[in-house]
């Protein structure tokens, strides 16, 4: 059961932050970014491939490897979780969503202007002139994922494409990390769903909500480590605790 001073937090609400990692796709079968790496994959560390280093060691290498996460996503649908988020933007007056995913589940359960802090998957672009294809690659013709493929190149310049994500040691896009700065220093509440809260300057932004006075959540089925005043969490899957909240403070509207 949600405590009754959230749900009256929830209800009075009028700009709320959604603040989602790759726990979020975990019930849609999208391997969180810590484990990402199974199968094939096992035995490569993910922060050593998601560099700007590796693409340029190994480009077939590290595209292969986007590309059979990308598969995954075209293959997965979004989940009760995602659902709930898009149906907690009708519910209240404001709500920003600011995702570290990569993915596209999010704008695939309904949900708009999502800000993506980290680029996405579905968004490779050039590497000398930065052009994104114009139409959508088609779906990776690997079975199984897990092997090298060449990039292809861009059709304006024929230089290579890599993949739209933004990789450790490069800067977020400057306006999706402004517009999340913004929402959290002005939101009311925020929720943080399924983030290890490891990655910076993203792992920053709840702490920021709270500084400014939003009462925060933390929806994870790890317990959260700490318990400040204005601050809860909700232990258990996405796809569970957020259509509960979801019900509990809105299902009577
Ligand atoms: C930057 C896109 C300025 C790619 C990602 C040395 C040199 C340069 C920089 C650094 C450095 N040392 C540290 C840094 C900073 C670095 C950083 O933070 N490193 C970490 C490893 C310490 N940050 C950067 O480099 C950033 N840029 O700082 O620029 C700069 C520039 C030059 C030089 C210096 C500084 C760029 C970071 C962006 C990296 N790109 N993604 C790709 O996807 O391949 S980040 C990647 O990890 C994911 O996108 C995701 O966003 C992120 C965090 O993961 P989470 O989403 O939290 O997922 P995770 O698996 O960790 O956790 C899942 C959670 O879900 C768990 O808590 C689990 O319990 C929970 N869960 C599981 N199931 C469920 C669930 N929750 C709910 N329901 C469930 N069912
Ligand atoms: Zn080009």
């Amino acid at each position: 059961m949600i405590p009754a001073p959230l749900i009256e937090a929830l209800r009075q609400a009028r700009h709320m932050v959604v603040f989602t990692g790759a726990g979020v796709s975990a019930e849609s079968g999208i391997p969180t970014f810590r484990d990402s790496l199974t199968g094939l994959w096992a035995r490569f560390d993910a922060t050593s491939l998601a560099t700007p280093e590796a693409f340029q060691a190994d480009p077939a290498l590290v595209w292969g490897w986007y590309e059979w996460r990308r598969m995954k996503v075209l293959q997965a649908q979004p989940n009760a979780a995602h659902l709930a988020i898009t149906e907690l933007a009708r519910q209240v007056p404001r709500l920003t969503l600011v995702s570290q995913n990569v993915d596209d589940l999010h704008e695939r359960a309904g949900s708009t202007e999502v800000v993506h802090l980290h680029g996405s998957l579905h968004q490779p672009r050039c590497c000398k002139c930065g052009e994104s294809p114009k139409q959508p690659l088609d779906m990776p013709n690997e079975p199984e994922g897990g092997r090298r493929l060449q990039p292809p190149s861009c059709t304006i310049c024929s230089g290579l494409l890599r993949p739209g994500v933004v990789w450790f040691g490069e800067n977020l896009p400057a306006a999706a990390l402004s517009a999340a700065l913004q929402a959290a220093e002005t939101c009311d509440l925020l929720i943080s769903v399924g983030t290890s809260g490891m990655v910076y300057p993203a792992a920053e932004i709840p702490g920021l909500a709270w500084r400014a006075g939003a009462v925060i959540v933390h929806v994870n089925p790890l317990p959260h480590r700490q318990h400040r005043e204005r601050e809860y969490t909700l232990a258990g899957p996405a796809g569970e605790q957020l259509p509960a909240l979801v019900a509990q403070a809105f299902g009577d509207r």
